[in-house]
């Protein structure tokens, strides 16, 4: 049997990840989160489609394409989890589970970072653990598919 797709989205400046504010970020790029996920997820016996967007409508139309090419969605939205009703909609659509991760603890930062339009469509949250955070998100998925099966 074939084994489930995920698909990886990652939002607004997260392209910038390990080349500017590594006292918030650190200094894990993007490439190395990738690679990590990849590990993960060939452990995990899922396949991964990983990517990245700083446009809100190619966010959009990756995860309404989700719909029909993958059993499951890792999300971080960057700055567009605190202000795309899109992207709520689009997940909502999807009728997938999704898992959204924050890098940092938007709880523990500006006022404006704790609202997550996200949120209400999502299956499960990690934040604040940094780059690891993707590959908990992974094993959840890995977990929710066994038992949907
Ligand atoms: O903590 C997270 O993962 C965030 O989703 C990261 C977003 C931020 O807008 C959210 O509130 C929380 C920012 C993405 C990365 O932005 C960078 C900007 C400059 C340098 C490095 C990364």
């Amino acid at each position: 049997m074939a084994a489930p797709v995920i698909l990886v989205l990652n939002g607004s400046n997260l392209n910038m990840l390990g080349v500017r504010q590594p006292e918030i970020y650190g200094r894990t790029t993007l490439s190395d989160i990738e690679t990590a996920c990849r590990e993960r997820a060939a452990a995990l016996g899922l396949e991964i489609e990983f990517r990245q967007s700083n446009h809100e409508g190619e966010l959009v139309t990756w995860i309404q394409q989700a719909r029909d090419n993958a059993d499951g969605i890792v999300i971080n939205a960057g700055a567009y989890t605190h202000t795309s009703l899109a992207i709520l909609d689009a997940l909502k659509v999807a009728e997938l589970p999704v898992i959204e991760v924050h890098i940092s603890n938007i709880h523990a930062r500006e006022e404006f970072r704790h609202h997550s339009y996200i949120s209400a469509a999502a299956t499960g949250i990690i934040v604040g653990l940094g780059p690891q955070g993707y590959l908990l998100a992974l094993d959840a998925l890995a977990n929710i598919l066994k038992s949907k099966k």
